[in-house]
């Protein structure tokens, strides 16, 4: 496999420039570099400029509602837990109107991927700010700048219970090409926070904004206390890499129902639904 063979036949429709561009770059390399089978590996994306990435990436795929592709990535996996899932969402959906559910998947420790768009606005809807743009942003919804602190999606993501913790820029391919493929490899829900510059919405988080600030994590910590403290920006800098990283058992690898095979290859035949139903009449 190429990259190619990961590309539909559409052509991307973000602007010149946009930062989801390199994140979509890296997810290809890992694809090929991991051999990803296409049919077996599903991407499933809420709504924003990060959900057309499902109209050009040939694997399976499912584009939901605005702030809800995590409860339909773990349904897909609840069916068929030997699909590798992958969920592609922004910083609002994810951490807006689906923060419930990330918050919920990462302490359930579901066997996912969660890939945040984070360019810090709510860009397909014009650049409203969104949960994590910073405290002064100015857009159409805070025309006065934005009169609440940003919400760091990293930090959500280790206080609430996720086994596996990152952060990368969508400017330095390579490196989170990297992030991604250990966390495709990890088993239990990994975050992937992905800076990703939106060059038309939001002049504040660009490029060479984030070049000029961010520093690489040597190697990820096994306790979250120190996970935590790593995470955090200091000092004007913002640090990428795996902050946390974890052995834990999923939610599905808990479950005796489908500890022998998967929910679709499991017969309805000898299946009494009367039975079942009938203890509620
Ligand atoms: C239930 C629902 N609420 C709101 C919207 C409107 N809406 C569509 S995209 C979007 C913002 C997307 O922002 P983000 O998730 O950060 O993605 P980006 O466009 O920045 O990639 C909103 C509010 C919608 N389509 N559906
Ligand atoms: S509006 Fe921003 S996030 Fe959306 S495609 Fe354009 S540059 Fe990218």
């Amino acid at each position: 496999m190429t990259v190619k063979d990961y590309e539909t036949k559409v052509t991307p429709n973000w602007c010149p420039g946009c930062g989801n561009f390199g994140l979509w770059q890296a997810l290809k390399q890992t694809l090929v570099d991991l051999r990803a089978d296409p049919g077996e590996t599903v991407l499933v994306a809420g709504i924003g400029c990060h959900g057309h990435m499902n109209n050009f990436t040939k694997i399976s795929s499912f584009e939901g509602l605005h702030g809800r592709p995590i409860p339909i990535a773990v349904g897909i996996k609840l069916a068929n837990h030997r699909l590798q899932v992958i969920v592609s969402t922004g910083d609002g959906d994810c951490l807006g109107e689906g923060g419930n559910h990330f918050v919920h998947a990462c302490r359930r420790n579901h066997d996912l991927v969660v890939l945040i768009h984070n360019n810090s606005s709510y860009s397909l809807t014009t650049g409203q700010a969104s949960p994590t743009s910073s405290l002064g942003y100015q857009s159409k919804s805070t025309p006065e700048g934005k009169k609440v602190e940003a919400l760091d999606p990293a930090l959500l993501a280790l206080a609430s219970g996720a086994t596996f913790v990152s952060r990368g820029f969508s400017g330095d391919v390579p490196h989170l090409q990297e992030i991604l493929k250990a966390a495709i490899k990890h088993r239990g829900l990994a975050v992937v926070e992905v800076l990703q510059p939106c060059v038309v919405f939001n002049k504040d988080q660009t490029f060479d904004y984030y070049r000029q600030r961010i520093k690489k994590l040597a190697r990820p910590y096994l306790k979250r206390g120190g996970a935590i403290r790593a995470c955090l920006a200091k000092n004007g800098r913002i640090p990428i890499g795996i902050f946390y990283q974890q052995k834990k058992p999923s939610f599905e690898s808990r479950l005796d129902q489908i500890r022998k095979k998967p929910l679709v290859r499991q017969s309805l035949r000898n299946f009494d639904w009367d039975k079942l139903t009938g203890e509620f009449y």
